[in-house]
């Protein structure tokens, strides 16, 4: 019996007027992150049955696929065995329907309209990846136990209305150093899938350091045999070969998130001078490192091999890169002279482009000759930011003293470091990277991204620990409108998703600035 037949049979039988259970009639008081840009309810319940299917309008392999995800999100939890398939006329009462031939400019690339009914629930967008930011608010839409991978009882409801959503930034991402520490591939497609469950559309894989190089590269191969055989404090390393990378790539690009690897140079580098002595100036090899200090390596800018090899990795990089980015690092190139640095950089970006490639390069880089093409990564000095600006260039937003997610919450956290700051969740949230840098605008901001560092980060719990909840915050900043956003209400959302954070096992820091509310 449904929640309402239910109630419709206490009232008759004994007057009373509601259902235990609080069916969600008013869809504009969900806890949705990150907040949409509209919400009208219609004070009524749509309920998912057994009996329901995901229909979509007309053939697309890339639409049946997104309804295919929606269906695997929830069939363990709800038991139903929800099917997809094409749809021939309106679907009928209690089903989903997905339409991607929308032609709606405000929605854009990423944006959709989620129409609920007693009868429907109506996914429209202009492209399947604004389908597939819409299967996320569903979820969240669903009661946190839809999360759940064993069968959990039901109703299945979501409250009527009407929601239109859309991103502020095209770009909103979050960085993955898997050079200090490194993580299996499982590890980095979960790290998808949270990620992604927060509407944000980029992972930036940190890929090369002093400690480690991971990713094959099949011309030079000491790279990972030798260079990626260790890690921070010594442990065994890892690398993926070209064939996991690839499947991590397609893994992304199924949540409609662009993977952007970066191979750090000419600084942080010691891994490929231990592996090959010809990239040194003086012909030697150093040896492995895995310690901790920065900015003490750097290949050598005035030799030919130099560019040989960077554009060797480039190319097998853009190989196995789809995305329009390949990052270059830059950053931190202590030991590098200035001029060198330049030369450097100047010819990396040429050789980036030749591959097909837009180059993305940690601050540093913008004393070099930036095309406007090229995007440079803030992470600490505004005057580099005004630089990128000056040349016609856009700007990635990482401030370190509030996106940095390796930063501890406060003085007790155990994990992390402290350099830019303690980062509590309140500070990640409260601030606009719109006004971060005085003189910069909306105009110049691709978006955002939060890196996380793995220094003193080892294992997937520790991962969660530091980007939980504080990424929430970095999603809603990245997609809804900053005029919108307030922590005092925001705060009250997060702590409503305490219970999806169980439900997906997820190792969360429970900051006492938030009103959590546990299942
Ligand atoms: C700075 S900021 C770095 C990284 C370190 C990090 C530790 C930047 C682009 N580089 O090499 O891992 O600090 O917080």
């Amino acid at each position: 019996m449904t929640c309402r037949n239910f109630t419709f049979a206490i009232l008759v039988a004994v007057g009373v007027t509601s259902c235990k259970r609080h069916a969600p009639t008013d869809l504009t008081r969900e806890n949705l992150i990150p907040k949409p840009v509209s919400v009208t309810a219609t004070a009524g319940v749509f309920e998912l049955t057994n009996a329901a299917a995901i229909y979509i309008e007309g053939e697309s392999a890339d639409v049946k696929q997104v309804g295919q995800y929606l269906a695997e999100r929830l069939n363990p939890s709800t038991g139903f065995g929800l099917k997809v398939s094409s749809a021939k006329g309106i679907p009928g009462k209690g089903n989903i329907y997905l339409v991607a031939s929308g032609t709606d400019p405000q929605l854009g690339e990423e944006g959709y309209e989620l129409v609920i009914t007693g009868d429907l629930v109506k996914v429209t967008a202009n492209h399947p990846a604004g389908l597939f930011r819409a299967m996320q608010t569903i979820r969240q839409l669903l009661p946190d136990k839809v999360e759940a991978s064993t069968v959990q009882p039901g109703p299945w409801e979501l409250a009527t209305g009407t929601i239109r959503d859309y991103p502020s930034y095209s770009f909103r991402g979050s960085m993955l150093d898997v050079a200090r520490h490194f993580f299996t591939v499982e590890e980095v497609k979960r790290y998808i899938d949270l990620i992604a469950f927060y509407k944000m559309n980029v992972l930036h894989l940190h890929l090369s350091d002093d400690q480690g190089w991971r990713i094959e590269i099949k011309s030079w191969p000491n790279l990972t045999t030798l260079g990626g055989s260790t890690q921070v404090e010594g442990g065994k390393g890892g690398f993926y070969t070209q064939e996991q990378y690839k499947d991590i790539v397609k893994y992304a690009a199924d949540r409609f998130v662009t993977i952007i690897p970066e191979i750090d140079t000419p600084g942080h580098i010691n891994a490929a001078l231990a592996s090959y002595p010809e990239l040194n100036c003086n012909g030697k090899a150093p040896a492995l490192y895995t310690g901790t200090e920065v900015g003490f390596s750097t290949l050598c800018a005035r030799k030919d091999i130099t560019y040989k090899f960077i554009d060797d990795v480039f190319r097998e990089l853009s190989e196995l890169t789809p995305g329009p980015y390949l990052h270059i690092g830059g950053d931190e190139s202590h030991a590098t002279k200035k001029e060198d640095y330049i030369l450097y950089v100047n010819k990396a970006q040429d050789i980036v482009q030749a591959h097909g490639k837009q180059m993305i390069g940690w601050e540093e880089a913008a004393q070099s000759k930036v095309k406007p093409n090229t995007i440079i990564q803030f992470w600490k000095h505004g005057t580099y930011a005004k630089a990128t600006v000056a040349q016609g260039a856009k700007i990635i937003m990482s401030p370190a003293k509030v996106t940095y997610v390796d930063m501890k919450y406060d003085s007790t956290t155990q994990l992390g470091q402290k350099w830019a700051g303690y980062i509590e969740v309140d500070s990640a949230y409260k601030w606009d990277p719109a006004t971060y840098v005085e003189g910069l605008g909306k105009e110049n901001i691709l978006g955002i991204e939060s890196p996380l560092w793995t220094e003193k980060v080892t294992t997937m719990n520790e991962i969660e620990y530091m980007v939980f909840p504080r990424m929430a915050g970095y999603a809603e900043i990245g997609w809804s409108p900053a005029a919108g956003r307030s922590w005092d209400e925001y705060k009250v959302r997060l702590g409503k998703h305490a219970g999806r954070f169980k439900a997906m096992d997820i190792d969360y820091y429970k900051s006492k600035f938030v009103p959590w509310v546990e299942p």
